[in-house]
């Protein structure tokens, strides 16, 4: 009979953790930790001793450094590529290995204090280049102060949703198109270009949000535009900041907005607009439009940004542009 003493102790059990954001970036780091036996069976060469680096084949999939921390832990640096990732994690865990996500106290075992590892841990995977000056002001300040101008940090770490509505050929997808730099939504002088409701991913000035262009609000008998219309009714009463927008030359917005929807058309929204703007300024201002913008002179467009990053960012009391958005403005380089 061989009793539990006389059995072979098991082995500690290997674990890993991917410590870079989900987003896409030049290369990712990975955690491994447990014993040399296991690692080595992903790791090739394998530096074999503490503090020895090597430049080594990771678990078949990709090349990169690999430095041994101590005796059972391990850093490897493979592309930080989605795919290439998701091809290691899952090699890993096919060689045993348990995926952790340690408490930030535990994953940033140097940070001073709860507080600081959450902070940390909101670094190691925020979405908004404006999340590192924010928080690595906030960790070298004293622990007990807010951090200046941002009262949703969340909204760095996390993109928010940004959708514009307004009636046909205002200009909509033309400002998305002046905003990310290139044609990404289709323009037209024909009304009803946009059919679907579509996201892409912005940086506006340091915040990174989800903006989602949206089909123009008409009354409409074509099926197909109604549908699209309606599809994209969630999308406008769920956005952390909803916009609607006209022109001087498609004015039916901003002071209706689509809350007053098209006769015959969708369902009413249940909410008002955050900011109403009007659109190719070129043109002439447009009354009631809390401020103006050009998407072919880019007139506008930087104080635009300012006031979606204020809105984003502040809480419902952030009402005013103060010193908090001055900050936000110096730290990007935008304002
Ligand atoms: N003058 C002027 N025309 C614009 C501006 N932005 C868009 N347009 C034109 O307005 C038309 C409708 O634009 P589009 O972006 O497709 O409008 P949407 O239906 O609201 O998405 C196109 O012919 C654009 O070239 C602008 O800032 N100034
Ligand atoms: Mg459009």
């Amino acid at each position: 009979m061989t009793g539990p003493l006389g059995a072979p102790a098991p082995a500690p059990a290997a674990a890993f953790e991917v410590l870079t954001s989900a987003e896409p970036g030049a290369i990712a780091i990975i955690r491994l930790t447990g014993p040399a036996s296991t690692l080595v069976r992903v790791v090739r060469p394998f530096p074999a001793l503490p503090g020895a680096v090597a430049y080594a084949d990771l678990a078949g999939v990709d090349a990169g450094l690999a430095a041994r921390l101590d005796a059972d832990t391990l850093l490897v640096t493979p592309h930080g590529g989605a795919a290439v990732v998701a091809a290691i994690t899952d090699r890993l865990r096919r060689a045993g290995l348990r995926e952790t996500t340690g408490a930030p106290r535990e994953r940033f075992p140097e940070a001073r204090d709860a507080r600081e590892a959450s902070l940390l841990e909101a670094l190691s995977r925020a979405a908004s280049p404006l999340a590192v000056p924010v928080l690595t002001g906030a960790i070298s300040g004293r622990a007990d102060t807010a951090i200046p101008g941002v009262d949703r940090l969340d909204r760095l770490v996390d993109p928010p949703l940004v959708a514009i509505a307004g009636p046909p050929g205002c200009g909509k997808s033309s400002l998305l198109n002046a905003l990310c730099g290139r044609a990404s939504a289709v323009t037209d002088p024909g009304a009803g270009t946009t059919r679907d409701w579509t996201v892409t991913r912005l940086d506006l000035g340091g915040l990174v949000v989800r903006w989602a262009d949206t089909p123009g609000w008409r009354p409409t008998e074509d099926p197909l535009e109604m549908a699209a219309i309606r599809a994209a009714q969630p999308v406008l009463e769920s956005a952390d900041l909803l916009i609607v927008a006209g022109s001087p030359d498609h004015p039916a917005c901003p002071t209706d907005g689509p809350a007053d929807g098209p006769a015959g058309g969708p369902a009413v929204l249940s909410r008002r607009p955050d900011l109403r703007i009007g659109l190719k300024s070129d043109l002439g201002a447009l009354a009631g439009a809390d401020l103006c913008v050009s998407a072919r002179t880019g007139d506008g467009i930087a104080a635009l940004l300012a006031c979606i990053r204020h809105r984003l960012l502040r809480g419902p009391s952030g009402a005013s542009t103060d010193d908090s958005e001055k900050m936000l403005a110096e730290d990007t380089g935008a304002g």
